[in-house]
């Protein structure tokens, strides 16, 4: 153990010595039986699959109606982000801040080398060149994943671009995002998952699941991505992308931050319903889950998706839906933790309106509804965006596309209605840093308690989130012409339970009153919280909602926010001297125009 924390060792584990000697110090320290580089190529991916079938990683999906389509059970004590041992290691706390974990550099090495030590013996340690963003944009970011995981390779070369173009671009600038990851031994009490904003490095061990592996989403593009975001005057958010095309063929493009299990797939997969396709409106899909933005040569803000592919929600996805999703998974997909048909076809909640006689579980059991569900709720699929009908013909343009339109939501039951626009960027940023939702599957803990998620980044953020919403001010500042800020509601719920809103593809109608504000129309009353839509400016033709549902749906219930503007005010006093003077005298505004 001592040779490892002798600081050239650290300092190679953190890549700052460049690329082999990061892999040669990563090697030192696991000792696995074998190295391999990953090319990226159909070869070693096939190569790949045919270990993974004969090790039972992977199961075969039917090839007939999912062809070069897999299923994984992962381990059932590792399903979902982790968001308790999640570390911002930055040099000092007040770099972290009072919404993240924090542990100093010395206290990771000292906890959490250990656990990677020796822990590959007897496997192969892949190491995988990647890019986050297209390889000819100049805002792409190498990174490498040290990892002994095949499941994560298969998954890393459907969600970024991987390999040889990843190495070449390393090899070129010499410069990449340092990622360590082991499986370990798959203990929750050896998981942990740790960022270094300052040293462009994270570490993840005992876990092989999504968010907390592949460390090319949320630990670069989102953690380690924030706080570059921060230096340089860009901004990584937790968004989706897409473009609304209207009948003379204009774009319009938004993005949107939900938090995890919120609805951003579905809502960047939108199919308009068929009274607004026949007039020629059409949603096109950029990105599913991360943008970045930057301030363009004409003013704007422009947005681009980092990723290739979708790591998507399965329950609720259906042909009724999200017929995009459907139709992207049926080829060249990995399926994690959904359940198993007698015809080898996958299967979750949702996806047909009766469970299939014969089905098989997510842990591999004869399905048994006293056991939960088939499906478990966070289970994914991984598939390449390409693969999706209504992928956008400028997804990988280097630049990204000009955003007319920021919106936030959450999952929320009460309080909020359907939609209402922001009176200012300064006001849109408190909006933001008050977004609430329902917790979900997507992290584990507790579902469904409301909880403060600023800009559904609270468990996303590589820095303290009082800067973070600082610098969300000063970018309002810089841009010329700032996108207008919005928030919605699809979760809503009548005094029965039910939801009052239909949501999916009706939500084509909230996004018409969007695109109608951003092109200074659209009838709106203003409320203290903000716009609202006029009674009758939301179309709701060929709909089943009366007047008064829709009235519902809009309602700005005084007491309700009374106590609401309360919550936000608790959660903002705990950032103390952090939180932005702009986003203080916002609240306060606020709380004034409530009386
Ligand atoms: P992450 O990948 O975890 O970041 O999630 P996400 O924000 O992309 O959420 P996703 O679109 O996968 O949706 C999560 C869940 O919400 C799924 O079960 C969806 O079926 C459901 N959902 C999405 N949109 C709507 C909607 O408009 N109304 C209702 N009622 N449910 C929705
Ligand atoms: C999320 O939780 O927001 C996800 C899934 O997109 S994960 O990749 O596991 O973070
Ligand atoms: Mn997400």
């Amino acid at each position: 153990m001592a040779s490892l924390t002798t600081d050239t060792s650290i300092d190679s584990l953190m890549g700052r010595n460049g690329l082999d000697q990061f892999v040669d110090a990563s090697a030192a320290l696991l000792r696995p039986d074998r190295i391999h580089w990953c090319d990226g190529s159909e070869a070693e991916y096939q190569q790949l699959v045919q270990e993974m079938l004969a090790d039972g990683t992977f199961i075969q999906l039917n090839q007939e109606t999912y062809p070069d389509s897999y299923l994984h059970r992962s381990n059932p004590n590792d399903v979902a982000r982790t968001e308790e041992v999640t570390f911002i290691c930055t040099p000092t706390r007040e770099g972290a801040g009072v919404t993240n974990n924090w542990m100093s550099l010395r206290d990771a090495e000292d906890r959490v080398l250990p656990i990677f030590e020796n822990s590959m013996n007897g496997r192969t340690m892949y190491v995988i060149p990647y890019l986050m963003g297209t390889p000819n944009s100049p805002f792409a970011i190498a990174g490498v994943e040290i990892t002994d995981s095949k499941y994560v390779v298969a998954n890393m070369r459907i969600m970024t671009r991987m390999g040889t173009v990843a190495l070449n671009h390393i090899r070129q600038t010499g410069s990449f995002v340092a990622g360590l990851h082991s499986t370990a031994d798959v203990n929750p009490q050896r998981r942990f998952i740790m960022h270094f904003p300052t040293e462009n490095a994270v570490w993840s061990v005992g876990s092989g699941y999504g968010g907390n592996a592949l460390l090319g989403k949320k630990c670069l593009a989102l953690r380690l991505g924030s706080y570059m975001g921060k230096e340089h005057d860009w901004m990584a958010e937790h968004m989706l992308i897409l473009g609304l095309e209207d009948p003379k063929c204009n774009v319009t493009y938004m993005a949107a931050a939900f938090p995890s299990a919120c609805g951003k797939t579905n809502l960047a997969m939108l199919v308009p319903p068929e009274e607004f396709a026949k007039q020629g409106y059409k949603v096109w899909t950029v990105g599913d889950d991360i943008a970045w933005m930057r301030i363009g040569a004409d003013g704007r803000l422009w947005a681009m998706n980092p990723e290739a592919g979708f790591f998507g929600v399965a329950p609720g996805t259906a042909v009724s839906t999200n017929p995009n999703m459907i139709a992207a998974s049926h080829k060249n997909t990995i399926y994690t933790n959904v359940a198993l048909t007698p015809d080898n076809e996958p299967w979750w909640e949702g996806l047909t309106d009766t469970p299939p006689a014969g089905l098989i579980d997510w842990q591999g059991r004869p399905y048994d509804p006293a056991n939960g569900p088939a499906a478990h709720p966070n289970s994914r699929m991984t598939a390449p965006a390409y693969q999706c009908p209504g992928i956008s013909s400028h997804w990988e343009d280097p630049q990204g596309v000009p955003i007319s339109a920021l919106i936030f939501g959450g999952r929320r039951a009460h309080v909020m209605p359907l939609v209402f626009q922001s009176l200012s960027w300064q006001h849109g940023t408190l909006i933001g840093a008050s977004v609430g939702s329902e917790t979900t599957a997507a992290a584990t803990g507790k579902v469904g308690v409301v909880r403060h998620d600023p800009m559904a980044m609270l468990p996303f953020c590589g820095n303290n989130m009082g800067e973070y919403f600082g610098h969300w001010l000063e970018m309002g500042q810089k841009i010329p012409n700032p996108p207008k800020i919005f928030h919605v509601n699809w979760f809503r719920k009548d005094d029965n339970g039910k939801f009052m809103w239909p949501g999916f593809g009706q939500n084509m109608r909230v996004l018409l009153w969007i695109l109608d504000r951003v092109n200074g129309a659209g009838a709106a009353v203003e409320t203290p919280i903000g716009y609202v839509p006029a009674p009758d400016a939301i179309n709701t033709d060929g709909l089943n909602i009366s007047p008064e549902l829709m009235a519902a749906l809009l309602k700005v219930d005084l007491d309700e926010w009374h106590e609401e503007v309360q919550g936000t005010g608790e959660f903002l006093a705990k950032f103390g001297s952090d939180l932005p003077a702009g986003i203080l005298a916002e609240y306060d505004a606020l709380v004034k125009r409530l009386g």
